[in-house]
């Protein structure tokens, strides 16, 4: 029995399935999840715009108590949860497990915000006119997600989403559909009205066709660039509201100064953790001469004892990569690398066992690279960084930023000039010191720059700037 799409309330069952398999092991099927019809998307777009006048005037009590209880269901689920994301997406268990409570915390931070919207009141500059600026949903929105934080990622959009009165329909990515699913049934299971949110699975056709739709007020976006661009254009041309994030090629500075055990932990959590497959992960290693031989020296050492193996295994560090496109396009750039390139190959890793059979790929660094290389210029999205030498400081600095991406960035340095003016300069959406690339709060702006982003920031402060919009009214009281 194929799980459903959840429109106007009513699980729906579509016309083909997206049999969704288990990358750790491809004996494993994880089920079977209904594409939406062309006509299914219009219909919860329509579900969606007939029960947004009811649910952007319910009491912002009743909505920060939707939010509150999806957030206890997150919590009290989180084992089941995690595991089912680790067995969909190939991240590790305890990593499924946190990306299941980061949601929750989603939830529960924006339960907060639908009381405090806020707004203005005050007097106007013509005598006896009052003036009033609220914030107001923008509407419909569509929320189109990717694959690499299946639940968190359409956490941080649905929650401010529903929090500030809009309604919602999500697409879930077609290579995640369990987790998609998973919220869709928690967020129904609690008690949301039918139609504020809507779950249409299924792939690039689906998304595009709420992309197209002037029944979706904006659309909020995370995936890749070439496809983000497209939906950009797309919702721009015809007057809607859009938000995406778009990936990164994100450097972490090494200086001389570093504490190197510190630089060798920031690099292979940023650049190896969740399989390199995180939109901040650290893929450019730019690291001062002085340094150089001892990081790289460390840096091998320690990926060494990285284990690859299934998701759910206890011992597994590294699981596989999501697909059978991503592992070949992880292949190509390690030749393109090897033999365009011309880099070193520092260390490059191969999973020691040969059963279950998945799609593994171990993380591979290579050395004595330059920022015109192709391995430092494109997202390549897995396990797989290169190191780059630079003379100092200013040098890194400049290579940090020649990227046609902003999205994260770091610097292992003690010292506290070059730490400020890291912060100060990086021509990135967040920057860290001392810490790895990847790794966010939830209550803080999110986003990066240049071709990293497009719009309104996401998370916590920021996450009205998009999901509502203002209203300025002038009274004189007669
Ligand atoms: O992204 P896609 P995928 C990057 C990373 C990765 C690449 C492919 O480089 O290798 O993207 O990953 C929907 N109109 N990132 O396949 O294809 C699609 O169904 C509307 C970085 O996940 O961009 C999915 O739900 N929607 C990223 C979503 O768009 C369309 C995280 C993303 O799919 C569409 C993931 C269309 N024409 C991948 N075509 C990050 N920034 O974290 C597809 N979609």
């Amino acid at each position: 029995m194929p799980f459903e799409n959840l429109i106007g309330g009513a699980w729906t069952a579509g016309t083909e399935v997206i049999v969704n398999r288990n990358p750790s092991d491809f004996n494993d099927t994880v089920g079977e999840y209904a594409v939406a019809t062309d006509e299914q998307v219009d219909d919860a777009i329509a579900a969606a715009k007939a029960a947004l006048p009811a649910w952007a005037e319910a009491s912002p009590q009743l909505r920060a108590d939707l939010l509150n209880a999806v957030a206890e269901r997150l919590e009290a689920e989180r084992e089941p949860l995690g595991e089912l994301l680790a067995r969909e997406e190939g991240k590790i268990r305890a990593d499924g497990i946190a990306e299941v409570v980061r949601s929750a915390h989603f939830f529960r931070y924006f339960a907060g915000e639908a009381l405090r919207i806020g707004g203005y009141v005050g007097p106007s500059v013509r005598q006896d006119v009052r003036v009033s600026v609220m914030r107001r949903p923008i509407g419909v929105v569509g929320l189109i997600c990717p694959w690499n934080f299946p639940i968190a990622i359409p956490a941080w959009k649905t929650a401010p989403a529903l929090a500030y009165g809009n309604t919602v329909v999500f697409k879930p990515s077609e290579w995640t559909p369990a987790m998609g699913y998973a919220l869709a049934r928690i967020i129904h299971e609690c008690g949301a009205p039918g139609g504020v949110f809507n779950l249409v699975m299924g792939d690039g056709r689906v998304g595009g066709r709420m992309a197209a739709s002037p029944g979706i007020s904006g659309i909020s976006f995370t995936g890749s660039a070439g496809v983000g661009r497209k939906v950009i254009a797309q919702v721009a041309a015809r007057g809607g509201k859009v938000q995406a994030e778009l990936g990164g090629k994100n450097p972490l500075v090494v200086l001389d100064d570093a504490d190197l055990d510190n630089a060798v932990e920031c690099a292979v959590n940023g650049a190896f953790f969740q399989t390199g497959q995180r939109c901040t992960a650290s893929s450019r290693l730019i690291v001062t001469r002085g340094i150089v031989a001892a990081f790289t020296e460390a840096l091998v050492a320690r990926m060494k004892a990285l284990t690859i193996g299934p998701a759910l295994a206890s011992s597994t560090v590294i699981g596989p990569v999501i697909n059978e496109a991503q592992l070949d396009k992880d292949r190509q750039y390690l030749e393109i690398g090897r033999l365009e390139d011309g880099a070193d190959v520092a260390l490059e890793m191969h999973p020691e066992f040969n059963e279950p059979q998945g799609h593994y790929f171990g993380p591979v660094l290579f050395a004595n690279t330059d920022n015109a290389m192709r391995i430092n210029r494109e997202e390549i999205f897995g396990p797989v960084a290169g190191i780059i030498p630079v003379a100092d400081y200013d040098e890194a600095l400049a290579v940090a930023n020649d990227t046609d991406y902003g999205l994260s960035s770091g610097i292992c340095t003690r010292s506290l000039k070059h730490a400020q003016d890291f912060l100060l300069k990086s021509e990135a959406g967040i920057t860290t010191v001392n810490l790895p690339t990847a790794g966010v709060d939830y209550h803080i702006p999110f986003g990066g720059r240049k071709g990293s982003a497009y719009g309104a920031k996401e998370h916590g402060m920021a996450a009205h700037e998009f999901f509502t919009e203002t209203r300025t009214g002038y009274m004189l009281p007669l």
